[in-house]
C-alpha cells in the first residue's frame, strides 16, 4: 500500500482529514530530498562543518542547514502550517501566506545524529505535529503543549534503506522508500514492541555522571543471569536516537538518555518538543512506554521550546522497572 492510500484511509475519520494527509506527504517529500543528499555523501558537498554554533551550542554542519531549509520549503508549500520550531533555529519560524484556518504547528529535528555524517553512519529527521490554537498571537507559547496533544509524529531514517515511521494516534506504522518508484510503501503495519527484550541503549561513557537509580539499573543488567535479573543483557548505542528507537520498534529493548550530574543546568541532553515527545508517541502507540524515570513524558508541560528532558523509552516492563528503581 502506498503512503498516500494509507493516509487517505487512516485520516478519513479524523479532523481536517485531507489537510493532515497533505501535511504528512509534504514531510515525506522533505525526507526523500534529504535522503538523496545523504546518499551522495561527500559528493553532495554538504558534509562539511560550518563556523556557526547553533542554539544548542553545537557546531552546525552544512547538511543540518540544507535539511532544515528543505523542511521549511516543503511545509510552506502546504499553506497548512502557522509556525515551526526547528533544532537549528533559536526562535520559531512563522510562515507567511498560510491559510487563515491553517490548523498545524510543526516541531522538527531536520538531521538527528548529524555527528554520524562524517563517517557515513545512520541519521534521521524527526517531526511532531501539534494543533495551532485558533486566532492565537504568534508566540513561543503556542508550541508549549503537552505531548498528549500531538496530532501526529514520526521520523525518516536514512539508513541502508530509507524508511518513514509515523503515528496518527492509531498505531505506529513503517514505510520503506522504493528507490525505483520513489514511493513510500507500507512494509511494517501496526508495529508492536515486545513487553520485555534484554537489550539497553545508553552512552555508557557517561556512567560516572548518572544518578544512583540508573547506576543500579545498569549494574543489575550487566550482572547478567548470575545477578538479580537472572538474564543476560546486550547493549547497543548508535549515537542517533532515530536509529536506536527504530531498532527498539522492530525488536524491543530500552533507550536511555538519563538525567546526569555533568549537565546540572538542564534536565537531560535530548530535546522535548522535537526529539522526546514525537518518539514517545511512536513508542506508546506501539505498546511501549516513555518516562523520565519520575514522570510520563507525554504528560510533561513544556516551559521552553528547546527544553531538554531525561528520556527512557521502550519495552513497557523494562520502563516500568526503571521507574520503580527511581521510586526506591
Ligand atoms: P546530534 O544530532 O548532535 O548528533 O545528537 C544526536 C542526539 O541528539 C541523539 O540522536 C543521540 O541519541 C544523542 O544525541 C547522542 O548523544 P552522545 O553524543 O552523548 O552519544
Amino acid at each position: 500500500m502506498k503512503l498516500s492510500d494509507f493516509l487517505n484511509q487512516s485520516c478519513a475519520n479524523l479532523n481536517h482529514a485531507g489537510q493532515l494527509s497533505r501535511l504528512i506527504l509534504s514531510i515525506a517529500d522533505a525526507g526523500k530530498q534529504i535522503a538523496a543528499l545523504v546518499a551522495k555523501g561527500k559528493l553532495a558537498g554538504v558534509t562539511n562543518k560550518l563556523d556557526i554554533i547553533n542554539v544548542q551550542g553545537e557546531t552546525q554542519m552544512q547538511l543540518d542547514i540544507s535539511s532544515h531549509d528543505i523542511f521549511i520549503d516543503c511545509l510552506s508549500t502546504t499553506k497548512l502550517v502557522v509556525g515551526a520550531v526547528s533544532e537549528e533555529l533559536a526562535s520559531p519560524y512563522y510562515f507567511d501566506g498560510y491559510a487563515v484556518d491553517a490548523p498545524y504547528l510543526v516541531c522538527f529535528d531536520p538531521l538527528d545524529g548529524s555527528s554520524n555524517i562524517a563517517f557515513d553512519g545512520v541519521v534521521g529527521s524527526i517531526f511532531s505535529v501539534l494543533p495551532a490554537p485558533m486566532n492565537a498571537e504568534r508566540s513561543e507559547a503556542m508550541f508549549l503543549q503537552q505531548g498528549i496533544h500531538q496530532i501526529a509524529a514520526g521520523y525518516v531514517l536514512y539508513g541502508p534503506a530509507t524508511m518513514l515511521v509515523i503515528t496518527l494516534g492509531a498505531g505506529t506504522h513503517a514505510f520503506t522508500l522504493d528507490p525505483d518508484t520513489h514511493v513510500f510503501e507500507l512494509t511494517h503495519p501496526d508495529l508492536q514492541i515486545p513487553a520485555h527484550y534484554p537489550e539497553f541503549a545508553i552512552n555508557a561513557s557517561r556512567q560516572r555522571f548518572w544518578e544512583a537509580p540508573m547506576q543500579q539499573y545498569i549494574a543489575d543488567c550487566m550482572a547478567g543471569e548470575e545477578g538479580v535479573r537472572q538474564c543476560n543483557f546486550n547493549m547497543r548505542w548508535m549515537a542517533s536516537m532515530v536509529a536506536d528507537i527504530h531498532r527498539i520498534l522492530m525488536r524491543g529493548g530500552v533507550f536511555l538518555y538519563p538525567k546526569d550530574r555533568q549537565v546540572t543546568d538542564r534536565a537531560g541532553r535530548l530535546r522535548l518538543l522535537y526529539e522526546v515527545n514525537p518518539m514517545s508517541m511512536l513508542v506508546e502507540q506501539a505498546g511501549g512506554k516513555a518516562s523520565t524515570g519520575r514522570a510520563s513524558v507525554l504528560g510533561l508541560q513544556p516551559t521552553q521550546i528547546h527544553q531538554r528532558v531525561p528520556a527512557i523509552l521502550g519495552s513497557i516492563q523494562e520502563v516500568d522497572l526503571i521507574d520503580q528503581y527511581h521510586q526506591r
